[in-house]
């Protein structure tokens, strides 16, 4: 097998992967490939979370040698190989379709696993409806800053890694510095594999940042530290060009501790949508324009059914109800729900039926094998 571009550090985990029981499928990507499920190991009280994604290409993987390099050895995995088992679907004319098995080495799959799940955890890897919410600064003070004081994920992972006590081994780049330093390791979402597909993270070391909402001026040299220090610890280890990275925020993130998120610009990673991205360079620019740009902003975010404080912005104002267009002003509102049928989730709902509408949802028929399916996160 060839060498991963990370070498992950092994550590037995409490559970047997291949003894995973099956809940139900929380949501099918069939574009990404990866599916997310819930489940069990051993003890049925405890949930587990397992994502399965299919590792992209790497370009030497189809690399063929030439007939003089042909007894020459060690060979790399290539699908173009004596191991390549080819089942033939059909040949017409021109044209052949085949289902193939490559060796071994080139069959892996990505595997995720939280355990134990919490409920937010599982709201987060299933499929559901989406709103945008536009948060004003007071919004932000009055109902989602007590929301996620007291109620957001555990950061004991992110407080791990900053004090050296896991993944410590996986550190590409680490600047100590209190005010202005981070650490910079893949992100969990990588396969440490494929630089096509690589997928950073910079955590600050500075602790009182939560997000975005919290940046100011005097964080300007620790942005821009984050910036250069990144570019130049990648350029020397994986050799990319700094000019070819996306380096952005989330708002909201899943976890207010500030990070920013690094991958190729050709590369689609998840969660690099318009209405959850903040480019690192738009945000020191407008830090530059104006120190409390984002104690001033009306930040736009994406909740998701299922999210408590969906319901708080709903007491608010109306997000899952929709006002009737036309001219007669007089006409009440109506029920999005109410005013087509569409295949989603309400309130009055069962959580059982939710549940059946989920698997249906994530389970697109044969003939829709194209449909995307988004998690919530
Ligand atoms: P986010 O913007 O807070 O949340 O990013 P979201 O992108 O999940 O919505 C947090 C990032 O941290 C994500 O890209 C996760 O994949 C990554 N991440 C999460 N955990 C629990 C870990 C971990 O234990 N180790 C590493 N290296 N990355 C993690």
């Amino acid at each position: 097998m060839t060498e991963p571009v990370e070498s992950s550090e092994v550590k037995s985990p409490s559970y047997d992967l291949s003894k995973f029981r099956l809940k139900r499928i929380l949501t099918n990507n069939t574009v990404r490939k990866s599916i997310s499920l819930l489940g069990t190991f051993d003890d049925p009280a405890e949930d587990a979370i397992v994502v399965l994604e299919k590792n992209a290409y790497r370009e030497s993987e189809v690399a063929t040698e030439s007939p003089s390099e042909e007894s020459g050895s060690p060979k790399k995995p290539s699908y173009f190989s004596a191991d390549l088992k080819v089942d033939t679907e059909f040949v017409n004319n021109i044209y052949g379709s085949y289902q193939v098995v490559p060796s071994r080495d080139l069959c892996g799959v990505k595997c995720t696993v939280v355990y134990p799940a919490t409920e937010k955890h599982i709201e987060k890897y299933s499929v559901c409806q989406k709103y945008l919410i536009q948060e004003t600064p007071d919004l932000y003070q009055r109902i989602t800053l007590p929301y996620l004081s007291s109620s957001q994920f555990s950061l004991e992972w992110v407080y791990n890694i900053l004090e050296h006590k896991q993944e410590t081994e996986r550190i590409v780049f680490e600047d100590k510095d209190p005010e202005t330093g981070f650490i910079l390791l893949p992100d969990l979402k990588w396969d440490g594999r494929n630089v096509e597909t690589l997928y950073l993270l910079g955590i600050v070391h500075k602790h009182d940042i939560k997000s975005l909402r919290d940046l100011n001026g005097s964080h300007l040299d620790m942005l821009r530290n984050l910036r250069q220090s990144s570019k130049d610890a990648i350029f020397k280890r994986y050799g990319l060009n700094p000019n070819q990275l996306r380096m952005y925020f989330h708002y909201q993130p899943s976890f207010y501790h500030l990070h920013v998120h690094i991958n190729p610009v050709r590369n689609d990673a998840p969660g690099i949508w318009c209405e959850k991205s903040h480019m690192l360079d738009t945000v020191i620019n407008n830090l530059e324009l104006m120190p409390d740009y984002y104690q001033r902003a009306t930040l736009p975010f994406v909740l998701y059914e299922g999210n408590k404080l969906l319901d708080l912005y709903e007491k608010e104002r109306p997000i899952r109800v929709v006002p009737v267009q036309g001219d007669d002003k007089e006409q009440p509102k109506k029920e999005l729900a109410d005013a087509e049928p569409v295949e989603g989730f309400s309130d009055e709902e069962e959580e059982e039926e939710r549940q059946c509408k989920r698997i249906k949802l994530a389970t697109p028929e044969p003939k829709e094998a194209e449909t995307t399916v988004q998690a919530c996160a």
